[in-house]
């Protein structure tokens, strides 16, 4: 069976979230028993033969004059589209789905939360390994492995070290350069977070960040200065990638403050790390300084286990049980 019949045989339960500015819609469902959510994105304007606009064959199709006033007209329309070149929506379906996938998708109020060092030692720490288990990065394998998207790789770095692959994000549609999404999957798998970073990691990200660069201007020929890179904390899924994303596109939480970090700043920070006296490794027996030393301030929703299992009691005054 294809992805298609799986989609089509969705049956709705409930809408998890919506946003009418965003044009965005979360629908819950079972398909053959199993629940599933789609998320669904009305796409971008299609600007690359912006003079057929008002043609009735070629854009505008339809219209329907809703009000004259004076000099002001409001209309309502049918755009010419086509699911291949120009489609009216992205529709992207996670089937089988998790709890954390409902949770995550769900409307919720958000909180700032502040993780000490001592928060991410005692529980933080926990919790990201639990999230590593159960098959949740097995996407993020596929992609390593060459067992998916492998024909969408923009560019690969093979090393084990240093290495990585920059591919199309799903959320990108693939054809709005405006709006375009890439990720950056590194090959290493001992990079949880950007909480597992020290001094020692700065070559390996100034020169990702540069073989990334390298990689979109020869590829979409778009210059660095029209690219927001950056991390999340808290990601979604505790192996290290970075989002590289058109500084056009409004990415709404996902590009905002308590949830990105430029992927420049963590290296200005590192760079700062690595002159503190406690770094220099004087044979004092002193730790090295890294982000697991700094407090971190975030957004997170009350659906999100970090909030149920973690802060949420911290904040009653109850011990966490992770
Ligand atoms: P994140 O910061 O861990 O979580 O980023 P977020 O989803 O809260 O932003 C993970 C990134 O990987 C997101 O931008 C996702 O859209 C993207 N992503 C997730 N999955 C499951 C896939 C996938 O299967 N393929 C690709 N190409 N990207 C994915």
């Amino acid at each position: 069976e294809t992805a298609e019949d799986d989609l089509r045989a969705f049956k709705f339960e409930r809408i998890l979230n919506q946003d009418t500015g965003r044009k965005t819609l979360n629908l819950l469902g079972t398909i053959k028993g199993l629940p599933a959510i789609i998320t669904a994105e009305k796409t971008a304007f299609n600007t690359t033969s912006p003079s057929t606009f008002a043609s009735p064959e070629e854009g505008l199709l339809s219209l329907n004059l809703l009000q004259k006033n004076d000099i002001y007209h409001w209309f309502m329309g049918t755009i010419s589209q086509s699911a291949t070149s120009n489609a009216a929506a992205k529709v992207n379906l996670i089937y089988p789905c998790t709890d954390v996938h409902i949770k995550k998708y769900s409307a919720q109020q958000l909180h700032m939360v502040v993780e000490t060092p001592e928060i991410y030692e005692k529980y933080v720490k926990k919790y990201i390994v639990q999230k590593t288990e159960g098959g949740r990065l097995n996407w993020v394998y596929n992609i390593l492995d060459h067992k998916a998207e492998s024909e969408k790789i923009v560019y690969e770095d093979e090393d084990k070290e240093v290495g990585f692959i920059l591919l199309p994000d799903l959320k990108w549609d693939l054809v709005t350069m405006t709006s375009l999404y890439l990720s950056v999957i590194v090959h290493r798998t001992d990079i949880r977070s950007i909480r597992d970073f020290t001094p020692a990691h700065i070559p390996f990200l100034s020169s990702l960040r540069h073989k990334v660069l390298t990689a979109v201007s020869s590829k979409y020929s778009l210059p660095g200065d029209l690219l927001k890179i950056y991390v999340h904390y808290q990601p979604s899924y505790y192996h290290f990638h970075v989002h590289v994303v058109h500084i056009s596109h409004d990415m709404g939480a996902s590009a905002t403050v308590g949830k990105a970090i430029l992927l420049d700043e963590v290296i200005q920070v590192l760079k700062l790390m690595e002159k503190l006296p406690s770094s220099a490794g004087s044979g004092s027996g002193s730790e090295i300084v890294g982000y697991k030393d700094l407090e971190m301030t975030y957004v997170l929703g009350e659906e999100h286990d970090l909030w149920k299992k973690i802060f949420e009691p911290l904040g009653k005054g109850e011990e966490p049980s992770i």
